[in-house]
């Protein structure tokens, strides 16, 4: 304890803060957990380094968030880990401009101090800045604010505070995701990033209740959406005995629960999804706005077999049910060749007839894929 005290005194010295002896007789010792204290948080530019890209520069911003607190001075440790990184600098940013003690970073830890100046710092701001390069050989890797950081200052009622006001001492994580080695052919060859998040699906088709005897399988789109993403592809689905169809859609995406799922059959209408398993009473009613969607790194099982995906929108799509569509059925009623059974046959019986007519009518209600 006495060495805490000393270290403080020392630090609201060096930051110029001579208030302290002024008001040393008002000393409140708080308890750390009474209330929120100085939040010291991080976030990582990039977060996300792709292997043998050439670009392994990541720069951490420690984000300071003073609650009712008042600053004087930080001691700020923070630690890398240092298989993964190599140290460039630490520096100070906006939040407390006088630099008390030179920024140093090697073997895993960096440290800095930094204070207010005469005058103790309220609100937030972005206290420091860690550089770090990734080595590109091993895998992600964390940097954390150690919790022997010690911050100086005072309460809202400018009591000068004896123990550090540490609050939260926040980390991140900066992933390393692999490029697949270029394929060696006479083509010029396309780096794949490894799909890292992958969607097992299970999906049921309007007036398909069993395995049909016209079609085994079917190329459908899924598209995945977030803020600022929106990616889609197209996979090759296959059907079981109790009609359910089953594919998996890969994709490199964040673990996140705010995700949105689109599904878009080849004959069928796009169909917006927002939970992990959703149901419905009546085939083909379930609606939804917000995205709720949970998805992790690796897989992920969606069973959306629970609703049914709506045809009418036939080949060639255009994301629209209109007479185009329609004509496609009621033209060939009766046809059972390849050529058109691939353009109307709706419920993959070998067959158009009225059960793919009244399908198809049915959708012109709705008209629109979901978007
Ligand atoms: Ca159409
Ligand atoms: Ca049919």
């Amino acid at each position: 304890m006495k060495k805490q005290i000393f270290f403080l005194t020392t630090l609201l010295l060096l930051a110029g803060a001579t208030f302290f002896l002024a008001s040393s007789k008002n000393q409140d010792i708080r308890s750390k957990a009474a209330v929120s204290m100085v939040d010291l948080t991080l976030s990582a530019s990039p977060n996300r380094i792709t292997l043998d890209s050439g670009n392994y520069d990541v720069s951490v911003s420690v984000l300071a968030n003073a609650n009712t607190y008042k600053v004087s001075a930080v001691e700020l440790v923070m630690t890398y880990d240092a298989n993964v990184f190599t140290p460039v600098s630490i520096t100070g940013s906006t939040f407390l401009s006088t630099v008390l003690a030179t920024g140093s970073a090697a073997n895993g830890i960096a440290k800095i101090t930094l204070g207010s100046g005469t005058s103790p710092k309220t609100g937030s701001g972005i206290l420091a800045v860690l550089k770090l390069k990734h080595n590109n050989t091993s895998g992600s890797g964390v940097i954390k604010v150690d919790s022997t950081t010690k911050v100086a200052g005072m309460d809202s009622s400018d009591n000068v505070l004896s123990t550090s006001i540490l609050g939260t001492a926040g980390s991140v994580t900066v992933t390393a995701v692999n490029v697949e080695p270029p394929v060696t052919s006479t083509s010029t060859p396309t780096p794949i990033i490894a799909k890292t998040t992958n969607l097992n699906l299970k999906l049921k088709f309007q007036g398909i209740n069993k395995k049909p005897s016209a079609g085994s399988t079917m190329d459908v789109l899924v598209k995945v959406a977030a803020n600022n993403i929106d990616e889609k592809i197209t996979s090759v689905f296959t059907v079981g005995d109790d009609g359910v169809w089953s594919g998996t859609a890969g994709f490199n995406l964040a673990t996140g629960s705010a995700y949105t799922v689109y599904i878009k059959g080849p004959k069928h209408i796009q169909k917006k999804i927002c939970i992990n398993k959703p149901t419905e009473d009546y085939a083909g009613t379930y609606h939804c706005d917000v995205g709720k969607i949970s998805l992790i790194k690796g897989n992920n099982s969606l069973d959306f077999s629970g609703i049914t995906l709506l045809a009418g929108d036939l080949p060639t799509q255009d994301g629209v049910v209109n007479s185009y569509d329609t004509s496609l059925v009621r033209n060939n009623l009766g046809k059972s060749d390849s050529a058109n059974l691939t353009l109307g046959d709706l419920n993959l019986d070998g067959i158009i007839d009225s059960q793919d007519y009244s399908m198809i009518i049915n959708s012109l209600s709705i008209r629109l894929d979901e978007e």
